[in-house]
């Protein structure tokens, strides 16, 4: 018997940081988050149940899945399979109309789409906080992927994450806000997230001072997305970025995602903030800037930071939809 199901889901980029677990095994975070989907990048994903299939088979972006990438989706289909009652292995085919290599994280949108498909192909119709915990599995950050616009996670306390449970605060039509991104680097990164956030967890002698100043910066940001006042909004995520990546520096040995564009970037965001121009800057696990701004000045944010000597590329970003399925 074949069952089979397909899930759209896109990228997203947290505004507020989710950097260090509280539960390693659930992979639960040890801090809220608070992040804006995207629309112009997507992740497609078909899961089908075959039992003629000697196990399971992984495609990603027309390869076969590396070890790592396979261990993660193998935890989410394992976990579809113990609801189900289902047996069989699962043909998965993923693919990003994106570049992977450009360093923008794919692992959010890509297990999002993955815990829908698999779960729909299964038969099963799970709630949001089930799903949540699928996707999870995954990566931390893609519970935020399942739904649109401007998203909290909430950190939670529960010791099996059931209050760790995306939120959307504003569907995509209500943010009026832009995202620019600017690429400064090619090829993975040297530290995957997954292996720098436990790093830092472990010999960051701010972590836990990163912990408290973040559960700060969520209080106040919520507040703020809610009321969608961005300039009140803005200097949290820019300061919220720069505390995670301290807590990173000063980790042992130092856990450095910036390279010397990454900084000449930095410098323009603040030289055309002092002339007026409204837009906060954040960085993830990887040496990108993105600004967020009004989206009406999307376009003079994006031209400026292109002429940045070593920007390979810029890309603007309006909020996008949660995850979508099809049959
Ligand atoms: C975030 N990042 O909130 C932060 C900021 C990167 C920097 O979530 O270990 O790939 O799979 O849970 O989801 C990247 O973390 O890590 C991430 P795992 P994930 O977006």
């Amino acid at each position: 018997m074949t069952r089979s199901a397909l899930a759209v889901a896109r990228p997203n980029i947290a505004l507020i940081k989710y950097w260090g677990k509280r539960d390693r095994d659930r992979n639960l975070p040890a801090t809220g988050s608070l992040s804006l989907t995207l629309s112009g990048m997507s992740t497609r994903t078909r899961v089908t149940f075959r039992d003629d299939l000697p196990q399971d088979h992984l495609v990603l972006d027309g390869q076969l899945a590396s070890p790592e990438a396979h261990a993660r989706v193998i935890r989410v289909l394992d976990q579809v399979r113990r609801l189900s009652g289902i047996t069989t292995p699962a043909e998965v085919f993923s693919d990003n109309d994106f570049p992977t290599a450009a360093g923008l994280a794919s692992s959010a949108s890509g297990m999002a789409a993955l815990a829908v498909a698999a779960s729909r192909a299964a038969g099963l119709d799970l709630d949001l906080g089930t799903l949540a915990g699928l996707a999870r599995m995954g990566s931390g950050s893609a519970p935020r992927s399942l739904l649109g616009g401007l998203v909290w996670l909430p950190r939670g306390e529960d010791p099996e994450g059931l209050d760790c449970v995306p939120q959307c605060l504003h569907p995509p039509e209500e943010v009026p806000w832009g995202l620019v991104m600017a690429w400064t680097g090619r090829g993975p990164k040297a530290v995957g997230s997954t292996d720098g956030m436990e790093h830092t967890r472990l010999s960051s002698p701010y972590y836990d001072a990163w912990l408290d100043q973040s559960r700060r910066d969520l209080e106040q940001a919520l507040v703020h997305a809610r009321a969608l006042d961005l300039s009140a909004l803005g200097p949290l995520v820019e300061a919220n970025a720069f505390a995670m990546h301290a807590c990173a520096l000063a980790a042992r040995p130092p856990l450095r995602y910036w390279n010397g564009t990454t900084l000449a970037v930095m410098d323009q965001v603040l030289v055309l903030r002092r002339s007026g121009l409204r837009g906060w800057m954040t960085i993830d696990a990887g040496p990108h800037v993105k600004v967020l701004c009004p989206r009406e000045d999307a376009e003079t944010w994006a031209e400026a930071l292109a002429r940045v000597p070593g920007v390979l590329e810029v890309r603007q970003e309006v909020p996008g939809p949660g995850v979508e399925a099809a049959p």
